[in-house]
């Protein structure tokens, strides 16, 4: 055994080496093959355990006798799971009150405070080339199951650190041609307006449904991808992000998080048809990979509160 199965049946990482599965329903949407990256089996529930593990496990070598992450989110968890992993205690900062993404910013800062500690280490949830080398090992799968490139590759920004990963990963087997879908929901968007500005924007609040893809900033290593990688930058409306949640239940039978569901929303709103009509992509490319991001924060409940507020209840 060869590659990343070998790798993990050593042990020597906390993901594990996720399906990918080709969707006969979301083909049939667009017309070409589409294959699904289950990132929301991993054993956190997300893609986060990939390059959060990496850091976790780098920075245990190095001594570390605390770990420190100020998300609530995906990467708290797997901030958490590592930590348990690696028999170290970890604090997760939650924000405390209403308005989440405010005190988000206080509980970072609560963090970076803490980690002064001897021996803590604060985790930053998107901006660490550990994290980015560590969601690089999803490209490595890919490669290892189709053989040839897809015709793009769809996933969700939320700070830009599975951008920057998968971009790194996608380098790294020689894979730097396929086009990156970059999916964010309007009110989440600030890679889009990193993009458009032509340097870093930090947006006044987090408006979107999709909390966890609710960074302010973008990491400036995502913005610098932009450079190196043909990057299509797109934004959906919440509306189009929960109803792709919902369609992909009834197609797939997976309940994913609104984060995820922006990324499916590149299939179910008819966006790759309109980037092929511009000529920006391919006419009839061989496939099309969509990362299944993550499917924690939501349950059916939250699903209908979701829908509901969105006038589609
Ligand atoms: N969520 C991070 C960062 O939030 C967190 O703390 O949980 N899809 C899912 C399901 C996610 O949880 C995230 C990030 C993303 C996509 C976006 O990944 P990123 O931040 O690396 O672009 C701000």
């Amino acid at each position: 055994m060869e590659g990343p199965l070998a790798e993990c049946a050593k042990g020597e990482h906390f993901h594990i080496v996720t399906p990918l599965l080709e969707s006969w329903a979301l083909s049939q949407v667009v017309g070409m093959p589409v294959f699904l990256k289950y990132e929301n089996v991993q054993p956190t529930g997300s893609f986060k355990i990939r390059g959060i593990g990496r850091f976790c496990q780098e920075v245990a070598k190095k001594g570390c006798r605390h770990l420190v992450c100020s998300s609530g989110g995906n990467a708290g968890i797997a901030a958490a799971y590592a930590a348990r992993k690696l028999g170290i205690p970890a604090t997760i900062v939650l924000p405390e009150g209403t308005s989440l993404q405010v005190v988000w910013d206080e509980a970072n800062l609560r963090a970076q405070e803490l980690a002064k500690k001897d021996g803590w280490v604060n985790i930053h949830p998107f901006d660490h080339p550990l994290i980015w080398e560590g969601h690089g090992s999803l490209v490595r799968e890919l490669k290892a199951v189709l053989g040839t490139p897809p015709g793009a590759l769809v996933l969700a920004v939320g700070g830009g650190g599975l951008l920057a990963g998968v971009s790194a990963g996608l380098a790294e087997v020689g894979w730097q041609h396929v086009p990156i879908i970059a999916m964010e929901t309007q009110g989440a968007h600030c890679f889009n307006a990193a993009v458009k500005a032509g340097r870093l924007v930090t947006l006044p609040d987090i408006t979107s449904v999709a909390k966890c893809l609710g960074a302010r900033t973008v990491a400036a290593q995502a913005l610098a991808c932009t450079k190196e990688f043909k990057v299509f930058s797109e934004v959906v409306e919440d509306v189009e992000a929960v109803s792709a949640v919902q369609r992909f239940l009834d197609d797939e039978r997976m309940l994913v998080e609104p984060a995820c569901g922006a990324a499916l929303a590149a299939i179910y709103s008819g966006l790759l048809g309109r980037l092929q009509a511009e000529g920006r992509l391919h006419p009839s490319p061989a496939s099309v990979v969509v990362i299944v991001c993550g499917g924690n924060n939501i349950d059916s409940g939250e699903l209908q509160a979701l829908k509901a507020q969105l006038g589609q209840g």
